[in-house]
């Protein structure tokens, strides 16, 4: 467990931090039932559908039942949830290492129902910063956060760390496969020369915010606990170092969403924004 003062040093030693109890029991719940409605809301589209950066990602299972595996930039459509991304907490952990004036890249909800489909492949988020072009300083402007709405742990899926990883830079991951419900493999890490000595599980109970480095290398397993694994990912970018994104604090402050989306991720924003299944 990192202390405040201690955030700098320990997330350039290591790559990320972890902070106990950041959301109290009782927010954690409230954050859990607008999660729930969220994935409801998913099961009941039963494909995938986009609308803006709104974006829900759903395949159906083995036995064809609509399996909701995450959902983007929910912060558009559901207002606790943009409540939560817009938090103080996230502005006092964060200025230390990247400024009050911040941008937002990621707001997405990963879930793992017990026994489903849920791997990620050991990757680098720097990977998914697209266009390069957009993106300034990436090591030391961007911090990935998510906040545990269960227990995290090995049985549940819990996310591993390569610690140090991120003092690699870019390691050039085979990117032909999909990070998401593909198994890690010892062997990307060993032919990427890194030891599985510095493998953290990254342990969370609800209300704990682990945050990371664009270059650590981590990925996670399926959930083999009998509860679902809930995570919900907010991910902030220096403003002046990114051309992408939504505001999220300006001076230290809050920024509500504008009338407009902001150009993000979905390069057809403009083309094509209207509701659609895809
Ligand atoms: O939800 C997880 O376990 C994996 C999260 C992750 O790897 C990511 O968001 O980059």
């Amino acid at each position: 467990m990192t202390a405040l003062a201690d955030i700098p040093a320990d997330y350039a030693r290591d790559g990320y931090v972890i902070l106990r109890g950041l959301f109290s029991a009782a927010e954690v719940a409230e954050i859990g039932k607008a999660i729930d409605q969220v994935h409801a809301e998913g099961v009941a589209h039963g494909r995938s559908f986009r609308h803006g950066n709104l974006f829900y990602n759903i395949k159906p299972d083995q036995s064809g039942t609509p399996f909701v595996r995450m959902a983007q930039w929910i912060a558009y459509h559901q207002p606790l949830l943009n409540a939560v991304r817009l938090d103080p907490r996230f502005v006092t952990v964060l200025e230390p290492l990247i400024g009050r004036n911040l941008k937002q890249i990621i707001n997405q909800i990963h879930w793992k129902a017990p026994g489903a489909l849920g791997d990620f492949a050991w990757h680098q988020d720097a990977r998914f910063r697209l266009p390069a072009e957009a993106y300034r300083n990436l090591a030391t402007s961007y911090i990935q956060t998510g906040l545990a709405i269960d227990p995290h742990t090995p049985i549940s899926g819990c996310m591993k760390f390569i610690r140090g990883s991120h003092l690699r830079g870019d390691l050039d991951f085979d990117t032909s496969t999909e990070v998401l419900g593909n198994a890690m493999s010892d062997g990307v890490l060993e032919s990427a020369g890194l030891s599985p000595d510095d493998l953290v599980e990254v342990i969370l109970k609800p209300g704990d915010l682990a945050f990371w480095s664009p270059y650590l290398v981590h990925g996670s397993g399926a959930n083999r606990s009998d509860h679902k694994r809930r995570l919900y990912i907010n991910g902030y970018v220096r403003a002046e170092d990114c051309d992408r994104g939504e505001w999220a604090f300006r001076d230290g402050q809050p920024v509500p969403l504008g009338p407009e989306p902001a150009l993000v991720h979905y390069e057809a924003l403009r083309e094509r924004g209207e509701p659609h299944y895809v």
